[in-house]
C-alpha cells in the first residue's frame, strides 16, 4: 500500500519543476549587452536596496549619485548586510541568489564575490540563471522613449525568442504634450491638440511599435489620481487610440495603477511611493470595453480586494502580480490567497519586475515557497470536504498560475 505523500510536497515538487513565464520584468535580451544588468555590484544597487540604505547611512545624496556603482554597493553592503542584520525581502533576495549559486557571503567579502561574477561568461551565465529559476520566459519593458534602448530597435537585433517584448507607454498618456514634439521628430503628424489626425498619427505610431518589437501586451503605469472617463490628455488618448489599437492588434492593454513618481526626487529610481486609486476608472474600463482585454496589478495593499472584485464582474479583467511594495512574503500569501478564494485559478500570481538577471533566482524562489503554502492549505480544504487532489490537477493548476493562463488570455 503506497503511503501517500503529503500535500505539501506534492505541491513543492510540481511548482518546483514547473518552468513560469514571467510577464513582467525590467530585463533585456542578451543581445542589448550592458542594459542587461547582472551580478553582484547591480545586485546591491538595486534602488530597493538603495532606499533602504539611505535609512542607515548618513551619506549625503549627491555624494551617494557621484560615487562608483562598486563604491555604492560598499556602502550598501556594509550598512544593510554587515552593520544590520539583512531581513528585508530585498536584502535576503540577495542572500538566496549567491548561497543559490554556491556562494557563501559571510566568509565572502564583497572582493571575493567580484572576483566570482568577473570569471561568468555573460552566455553562459543567463542559461545558468534561467535554469536556476526555472524560467521559461520574461517579459522585457520596451519603451520607444527611452533613447539608449530605441536605436537598437531601429537597427534590428537578432532576438532570443526567450525575452518577450511589452510596449510601455508611460510618457505617451502622462506627458502627451512633451511625447507629442518626440513623435513629430519621429515623424508623426501629430500635434498637442486633440484632432483626429493626432489620433490616427497616434495609432500609427502604436502599430509601428508593436510590430517591431512584436509586443505581447501594451503597458503604463498611472498615479493613485487617474481617472476614467476624464477631460484629460490620458483619458482621450486611452479611447481614441490605445484600446482601439488594442481591439485592431488583438493587444491586451496592461494598466499598473497606484504609483507616486518621485516622492522623493533625490532618490531617483528609488524615490518612487504609493497611493490609493480609485478604481471606478478601471470599472468604467472594463464595462465601456468589452471587447478590450485588460491586464491589471495595483500596487496599494488596500486597493486589492477592490480588484478582485472587479476582476470577479469583468471576464476581460486578468489581475496580475504583486507589484513593487506588495511583492513581500506576507502580502504575497495575503494576495494570493485572497484571489484563490474569489477568483479560483483565473489571474497571474506574480511576476519578478526583476531588473537584475540574477534576481530571477529570488524572486521565483521566495514566490514559489509561498504559492507552495497557499495552494496546499487550499488543496487540503478540498480533501477535507471529500475532493481527490489528484498529481494532474495540480499540475494543471500549477501550469495555469505561472503563465499558462495570461497566455490563454492573451490568446482569448
Ligand atoms: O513602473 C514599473 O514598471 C515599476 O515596476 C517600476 O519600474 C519600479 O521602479 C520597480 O522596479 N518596481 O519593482
Ligand atoms: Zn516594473
Amino acid at each position: 500500500m503506497a503511503i501517500a505523500r503529503p500535500m505539501s510536497e506534492r505541491v513543492e515538487r510540481v511548482l518546483r519543476q514547473t518552468p513560469v513565464h514571467d510577464i513582467h520584468t525590467h530585463l533585456y535580451d542578451p543581445a542589448f549587452g550592458s542594459l542587461l544588468l547582472w551580478g553582484i555590484d547591480d545586485l546591491l544597487v538595486y534602488h530597493y536596496l538603495v532606499s533602504e540604505g539611505f535609512r542607515q547611512f548618513d551619506i549625503p545624496y549627491d555624494r551617494f549619485w557621484a560615487a562608483s556603482k562598486t563604491e555604492q554597493a560598499d556602502w550598501i553592503w556594509r550598512a544593510l548586510f554587515l552593520d544590520h542584520s539583512p531581513l528585508s525581502e530585498a536584502c535576503r533576495g540577495v542572500l538566496t541568489v549567491l548561497h543559490s549559486l554556491g556562494l557563501s557571503p559571510r566568509q565572502s567579502d564583497l572582493g571575493k564575490l567580484r572576483k566570482w561574477f568577473a570569471e561568468q561568461k555573460p552566455a553562459d551565465y543567463v542559461e545558468r540563471v534561467l535554469k536556476s529559476a526555472n524560467v521559461a520566459s520574461i517579459c522585457m519593458t520596451n519603451s520607444p522613449f527611452d533613447d539608449e534602448e530605441r536605436p537598437l530597435w531601429e537597427s534590428g537585433f537578432a532576438r532570443d525568442p526567450r525575452f518577450r517584448a511589452a510596449l510601455r507607454i508611460d510618457p505617451l498618456l502622462v506627458d502627451w504634450p512633451r511625447s507629442a514634439a518626440r513623435l513629430r521628430d519621429w515623424g508623426y503628424d501629430v500635434t498637442p491638440e486633440r484632432s483626429q489626425r493626432t489620433v490616427s498619427e497616434v495609432r500609427r505610431f502604436l502599430a509601428d511599435w508593436t510590430r517591431r518589437i512584436q509586443s505581447t501586451y501594451c503597458m503604463v503605469s498611472l498615479p493613485p489620481g487617474f481617472t476614467y472617463p476624464a477631460d484629460t490628455d490620458t483619458a482621450w488618448l486611452i479611447r481614441e487610440a490605445v484600446l482601439p489599437h488594442g481591439r485592431e492588434h488583438g493587444q491586451p492593454f496592461a494598466l499598473m495603477l497606484g504609483v507616486k513618481r518621485a516622492v522623493n526626487p533625490a532618490l531617483k529610481l528609488a524615490g518612487d511611493g504609493v497611493g490609493r486609486s480609485n478604481l471606478d476608472a478601471l470599472q468604467n474600463l472594463c464595462a465601456e470595453n468589452p471587447d478590450n482585454r485588460f491586464l491589471v496589478t495595483v500596487l496599494s495593499r488596500e486597493s486589492q480586494h477592490e480588484t478582485v472584485v472587479l476582476a470577479r464582474k469583468f471576464r476581460n479583467l486578468h489581475p496580475f502580480g504583486c507589484w513593487w511594495f506588495t511583492n513581500t512574503p506576507q502580502l504575497i500569501e495575503e494576495i494570493t490567497t485572497l484571489r484563490l478564494e474569489l477568483l479560483g485559478t483565473s489571474f497571474t500570481p506574480q511576476h519578478s519586475d526583476a531588473r537584475v538577471l540574477d534576481q530571477l533566482i529570488y524572486k521565483w524562489d521566495h514566490t514559489r515557497r509561498i504559492l507552495a503554502r497557499c495552494l496546499t492549505h487550499k488543496y487540503t480544504e478540498l480533501a477535507a470536504s471529500g475532493w481527490e487532489i489528484l498529481e494532474s490537477d495540480i499540475q494543471r493548476d500549477v501550469t495555469e498560475l505561472l503563465g499558462g493562463g495570461f497566455d490563454r488570455f492573451l490568446r482569448s
